[in-house]
């Protein structure tokens, strides 16, 4: 599925972000940026030891904020590595945290002046966002950002199976009317 926000194209596809040729894919790592399972693992595997390099010399990411890399092996040129909140229950500010991963993250992408850049569906596997919810404020935070900045011309959700990439499109159904 594939809207148009302004002059950026938004996409939601289903597969794998390793795979993508955007100018960065974005990771969903922990805040000792130091690999793990899930989407972290597949990005660090596929890119090959150079991103572990440049992540143990940045060393830290607070939850909400971004940070880049070399893409290593990857046909992406760059990995933005952000932290998306744990989930607990909501009330933790959980919503405002998963915003700022996103906004930070494209932030990032317009400082290097990237045009492209793919996103997995952060904090909706191990760190348990609530999938609907996650797909809300994940296409909330790029629609918004797209609106206001026109650098970026590229927005791709990429959601490694049919449950996560049906929650996606029925957000942005709602959210585009
Ligand atoms: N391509 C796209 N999406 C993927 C891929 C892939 N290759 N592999 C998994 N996903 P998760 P989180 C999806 O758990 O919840 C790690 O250990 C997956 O189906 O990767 O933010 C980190 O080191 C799910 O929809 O990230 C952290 O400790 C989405 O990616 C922690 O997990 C996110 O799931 C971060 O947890």
């Amino acid at each position: 599925m594939e809207v148009k926000i302004d002059k950026a194209i938004l996409a939601l596809v289903q597969g794998d972000i390793t795979d993508e040729e955007t100018d960065a894919i974005v990771n969903a790592a922990n805040e000792g940026l130091r690999g793990g399972a899930g989407v972290d693992g597949a990005i660090h595997s596929a890119g090959g030891p150079a991103i572990m390099a440049e992540c143990r010399k940045i060393g830290y990411c607070p939850t909400g904020q971004a940070v880049i890399t070399t893409g290593g092996n990857l046909r992406a040129r760059y990995v933005i590595h952000t932290v998306g909140p744990v989930y607990r229950g909501g009330t933790k500010g959980e919503e405002a945290l998963l915003r700022s991963a996103y906004k930070e993250s494209l932030k990032l992408a317009s400082e290097k002046g990237l045009k492209s850049i793919s996103f997995p569906a952060i904090s909706a596997g191990v760190y348990g966002y609530p999938l609907a919810e996650a797909a809300r404020v994940a296409l909330t935070a790029a629609i918004d950002y797209l609106r206001e900045h026109d650098d970026i011309t590229m927005v791709r959700f990429v959601l490694y199976n049919r449950g996560t990439y049906d929650a996606f499109s029925g957000a942005l159904k709602k959210l585009i009317g």
